[in-house]
């Protein structure tokens, strides 16, 4: 039985799903998983599952008194097309949720008199470049640069990763017995879009990646909201996992900073639909371009400079697009659905 134990928010979620199949594997923590929807049939198993919000105080509350965590991973959220449909709701989820769970952890280490480790998934939605010709100009982006997003999911990102700041060195300043140690070790990164083969993503601005593959995985034709043209940086969800991982282990003296990049690769609408296209030679991709969400990416990096990632803690991409696709994209997409068409035509007969 682990003694040590994680809180993994948003549990059901894409990065949700693969860092509770990473801590189950690995046997070394006990897992509690807080999501507001069911869990997954295939998680049950590998976890202790609390239904809930991440806005319900008193839930929370309960959650730390009961159980004594070395990592808490934040995932739970809502992202950027999604939140563009109800701005004043995911502000709520994103930056009220958020501030609960950093304060929920600060009290708990304050009790326990112990840092907690905490994890923030942020996202290049924290960038927003003007113009499509800066876009194309300005290359690969440092953390520094263009911190003016335009969604309500990137300002919420953005304010969060300063809120984790705030947290962890000056919470309570003029406090007269305001303690004078970090009770929270915040530790984030920013992700690019991020394709997974086992999840689909719902609510997202680079979901046109990911839907790509799977459609045609399924037979199904697919039209996309962006241009063909249209770049982004991605990795898979295997890396994003590896690099949360990796981040939470890092030594806090090997840290320079507290939000890093990562990226794997660059690559425009077309080139996936291309890669897409040289496993399924049938597939049917389509463009019928959504203005708003186009608008959305276009304010995105084409590309992020992830150089601090590499050499405070190793951050080093599993994959080039390629392999990504070969090695690990096709084989699982491809025996996902197989299964998945066996299955039903199993429950038929
Ligand atoms: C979204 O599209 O909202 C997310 C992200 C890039 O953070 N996948």
């Amino acid at each position: 039985m682990p003694s040590k134990t994680v809180l993994i928010t948003g549990a059901n979620g894409e990065i949700g799903h693969g860092l509770i199949n990473f801590f189950a594997q690995d046997g070394s923590h006990k897992i509690i998983a807080l999501d507001i929807h069911d869990i997954d049939d295939t998680l049950t198993d590998k976890c202790s599952f609390i239904k809930g919000s991440v806005l319900d105080e008193a839930l929370l509350e309960h959650i730390f008194e009961k159980y004594s965590f070395e990592y808490v991973f934040h995932l739970a959220g809502i992202l950027s097309t999604g939140g563009e449909k109800n701005p004043l709701f995911a502000h709520q989820v994103n930056v009220t949720g958020s501030l609960n769970l950093l304060n929920f952890t600060r009290l708990a280490a304050k009790k326990r008199e112990e840092k907690i480790t905490f994890l923030f998934p942020s996202s290049i939605a924290a960038y927003g470049i003007p113009t499509l010709e800066q876009k194309k100009k300005a290359g690969k982006i440092s953390e520094e640069q263009y911190l003016f997003p335009i969604t309500m999911y990137g300002c919420n990102k953005l304010y969060i990763e300063h809120m984790g700041r705030y947290f962890e060195a000056f919470y309570g300043l003029l406090e007269p017995h305001r303690d004078t140690y970090p009770l929270i070790d915040f530790r984030s990164i920013r992700f690019p879009g991020i394709i997974s083969a086992e999840t689909i993503p719902t609510g997202g601005t680079s979901d046109y990646g990911p839907e790509m593959v799977h459609s045609a995985a399924q037979g199904k034709s697919y039209s996309c909201f962006v241009r063909q043209d249209t770049t982004l940086p991605f990795v898979v969800m295997p890396e994003a996992v590896d690099a949360l991982i990796k981040l939470s282990e890092a030594k806090k003296s090997q840290l320079t900073r507290q939000v890093y990049n990562i990226t794997s690769f660059s690559v425009s609408a077309s080139q996936i639909a291309g890669e897409v296209k040289k496993y399924f030679p049938q597939a049917s991709i389509s463009y019928s371009i959504d203005p708003n969400r186009q608008k959305i990416v276009d304010s995105w990096p084409g590309d992020v400079d992830d150089t601090k990632a590499r050499s405070d803690w190793g951050w080093k991409p599993r994959y080039s697009f390629e392999s990504a696709f070969a090695e690990y994209l096709m084989p699982a997409v491809i025996e996902r659905y197989r299964c998945s068409s066996l299955k039903k035509c199993q429950n038929s007969s």
